[in-house]
């Protein structure tokens, strides 16, 4: 077969696991982002650098793949849809448009009998005062939230005074569930019926990032069971391709919820790297490239620590690591507060 050169968009640290999971299939990869520091570029075989509405970048970027896919769901949907008239986009640019968008992506979910938190869409701060039933809730803004950027915990009415914030962009306000724990599944799926999903991992966050990641979730079978088969009706629902998360949560009556969905590989699923015989990102590559389905197997239980702004640094300074450990430097140039720099994986 002739060689395969994929296309990212993106140069995070997806994007640099996705690559080192593609040479290891003998996949090219080419990275194209908006930040010259982009991470991802010390491990694709080739960098463009440009705007995402640079039309000749782009096309550079277009002539010199087969296959593109993202790492970043804040991609606009109008450059994919433009890209995907020259080389296939996958997951396809449609999916990108419906979950970029929190209400839409809700009411698809609602839409499958699947439950989420009650929410509801804010075009001005005066609505709120009328809808004290979702407080204590959490604005978000519809598009380009990540990590906790953009949303706002409201516990009463009196909080919304302060509020500095552009309501034009449109908000939806959630309302807060008594929540014992969160949960995401990872599922690749490579066509109709044909996916392979991995066990459910229990993640726990600190300012809204997340911090912990573990297998096996303490939670009951029948969690297991459903959260499984939700996010296999997502993904079958959207006719992804590709590997896609969902983020759940449960609350103190052992209620399952969807949170959110990634159309992408998810931070949660970096574990996978060392406790699966196959990655979620290896999957991403395979599903996304065409190539054989193999089927998952559980190698360890793991858990995963991110390492946050300065956290890095005593790794960096060649920490000693026990066998079992599994250090991640992401090589981004500038350590910032709150900043994903790398993470550890240790088995057990
Ligand atoms: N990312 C994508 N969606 C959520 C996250 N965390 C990853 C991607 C993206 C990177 O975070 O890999 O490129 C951006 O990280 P930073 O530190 O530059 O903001």
């Amino acid at each position: 077969m002739a060689e395969i050169n994929l296309g990212i968009l993106g140069g995070g640290q997806l994007g640099s696991l996705l690559s080192t999971a593609a040479k290891k299939l003998g996949i090219k990869t080419t990275i194209f982002s908006d930040d010259i520091n982009a991470p991802a570029q010390n491990f694709s075989d080739k960098f463009i650098f440009g705007k995402y509405d640079d039309k000749e970048k782009i096309l550079e970027f277009i002539n010199n793949v087969d296959i593109i896919t993202y790492e970043f769901e804040n991609i606009p949907y109008e450059t994919l849809k433009e890209m995907n008239k020259l080389k296939p986009v996958l997951p396809k640019p449609s999916v990108n448009r419906l979950i970029q968008h929190r209400l839409a992506e809700k009411d698809f979910i609602n839409k499958l009998n699947i439950r989420t938190t009650r929410y509801v869409l804010i075009e001005k701060k005066s609505e709120i005062e009328t809808l004290k039933d979702f407080l204590p809730g959490i604005l978000k803004t519809t598009t380009m939230g990540y990590d906790g950027k953009g949303q706002f915990p409201i516990n009463k009415v009196e909080d919304i005074e302060s509020l500095q914030i552009d309501f034009s962009k449109g908000y939806i306000l959630e309302k807060l569930i008594k929540l014992k724990k969160e949960i995401s599944v990872i599922i690749t799926r490579f066509g109709i019926n044909k996916f392979e999903i991995y066990e459910p991992i229990e993640n726990t966050h600190q300012d809204q990032i997340l911090k912990h990641s573990k297998i096996p979730a303490e939670i009951n079978e029948k969690i297991l069971e459903q959260s499984k088969e939700w996010a296999t009706r997502i993904s079958e629902e959207l006719k992804y391709i590709g590997t896609l998360c969902v983020e759940f949560f449960i609350d103190r009556n052992d209620n399952l919820y969807v949170n959110e969905i990634a159309p992408r590989v998810h931070n949660s699923g970096h574990l996978t790297i060392n406790a699966y015989n196959v990655s979620q990102f290896e999957n991403h590559i395979r599903a996304v490239c065409s190539l054989e389905k193999i089927s998952l197997k559980k190698l360890s239980n793991a858990k995963m620590i991110n390492l946050i702004g300065n956290e890095i640094q005593p790794y960096r300074q060649n920490l000693k690591l026990n066998k079992n450990e599994f250090f991640f430097d992401y090589l981004k140039k500038e350590i910032k507060e709150k900043r994903k720099m790398g993470h550890l994986t240790t088995l057990f």
